[in-house]
């Protein structure tokens, strides 16, 4: 008989914690939270697992940030991924194969040096490359002086990888399963529900559902459910765009990404590239590709790789990126609002996220007190002028 990966339980009139959204983060904190014994969790999910982001990421990894606060964090979360496919009983296909972010002018190559820098003195492999350095690694490499901007060397970062996306989101469904949640796939949250500044649970499609504890890990959509709440948050929302190609034998064993051409690629165990740009030019959540997009991701693709002029494309597709100002996420408790708490603010960051933002999302519902590692990205700092500037690192940001 065929098991199921996770059961389809029946929607309960109240649990002790909500989660909403069903993509990587909050199933996640979910999966976490069932481990440190809080029982009684639900994730509600509008469409199915994995739908939002976390299906449509180009399944980078790396934590080669540029902020002390964002190296700790991500390089958190990088070792989390190391175990993953041990700790879920899961086969991710994670594979280090080492990251390569390209630097085309003096201001880039000064940008990553630093970078280089602080990640060294946080512990965590960085380091310059030069160009025939670069090429050694990658022979298909243009590195001469034809490209409009030809290659001047490299931030080399030997940890960082590319997993398969969507087996995070079904094994840490799985996981979360087992342990007792309760995930409940088209279940749109439409409201959720405050009296006396306290949370007192969401009104979905199928009805009110009690509870006490609410985060919200919604990505994109965050500002469409927090706005009514009168929680005010500085997200802005893009869609970010990708492609496949059709498969080819495997040449690549590295991810590239250009900072100023805004490009980037790796290759699958199946032999397709999967390519990203920047986010779109303005806000809106359509999830339409363009061809747009596939123009200028073909013109700077080649400025690269000319020899892959006949790559044919196989499929596009788009996903929304939550923008904050600095670039850094928001993990917190709504203080004003007891029981509230926000997960929100990837950006085009979050898949590679997910196992530290999932873990410390649950140590603070369930300790009721925000790990050190997290206190950076409360909402508050905003008002306070204490951004943590990461846009350095958003080398798909134009
Ligand atoms: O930050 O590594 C990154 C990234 C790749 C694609 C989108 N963001």
């Amino acid at each position: 008989m065929t098991r199921r990966m996770w059961r389809t339980p029946e929607l309960r009139s109240s649990y002790d914690v909500i989660i909403v959204g069903g993509g990587a983060h909050g199933l996640a904190t979910a999966y976490y939270l069932a481990k440190m014994g809080v029982r009684n969790v639900a994730v509600l999910e509008a469409r199915f697992v994995g739908y939002g982001g976390s299906g449509r990421n180009t399944a980078i990894l790396r934590s080669n940030y540029r902020t002390e606060e964002g190296i700790r964090f991500y390089d958190q979360s990088l070792r989390l991924y190391e175990r993953l496919a041990g700790e879920l009983d899961f086969n991710l296909m994670f594979s280090q194969q080492g990251h390569f972010t390209l630097g085309h002018s003096e201001s880039s190559m000064n940008t990553l040096m630093t970078r280089a820098e602080i990640n060294k003195s946080v512990g965590v492999e960085s380091t310059i490359l030069s160009p025939p350095e670069i090429k050694r690694r990658v022979p298909e490499i243009d590195i001469s002086d034809h490209p409009r901007y030809p290659i001047m060397g490299a931030l080399y970062h030997p940890p960082g990888g590319i997993i398969r996306h969507d087996a995070v989101v079904w094994a840490y469904a799985r996981g979360a399963d087992r342990l007792g949640v309760d995930i409940h796939n088209q279940t749109p949250v439409q409201k959720i529900v405050i009296e006396n500044n306290r949370v007192q649970g969401v009104v979905t499609n199928r009805g009110t559902v009690r509870s006490g504890k609410v985060l919200t890990a919604l990505a994109g959509w965050t500002s469409e459910l927090c706005g009514p709440t009168g929680v005010k948050l500085p997200l802005v929302t893009y869609p970010l765009q990708a492609l496949v190609t059709e498969p080819y034998k495997p040449w690549l064993h590295h991810v590239i990404v250009s900072s100023n051409l805004h490009i980037y690629l790796s290759q699958t165990d199946r032999g397709e590239l999967v390519c990203g740009d920047g986010i779109d030019g303005y806000p809106h959540y359509g999830m339409r590709s363009t061809l747009g997009f596939l123009e200028s991701y073909a013109a700077h693709f080649l400025e690269l790789f000319p020899a892959l002029h006949k790559m044919k494309v196989m499929r596009q597709w788009a996903g929304l990126c939550d923008m904050t100002p600095d670039y850094s996420p928001i993990i917190s408790p709504i203080e004003a609002i007891e029981g509230f708490y926000i997960n929100c603010g990837w950006g085009t960051y979050g898949f590679k996220a997910a196992p530290a933002s999932g873990l410390n999302s649950a140590r603070m519902i369930a300790e009721g007190k925000v790990p050190e590692i997290i206190r950076p990205f409360h909402y508050n700092r905003f008002q306070e002028n204490r951004l943590v500037g990461e846009k350095a690192a958003a080398s798909v940001s134009s």
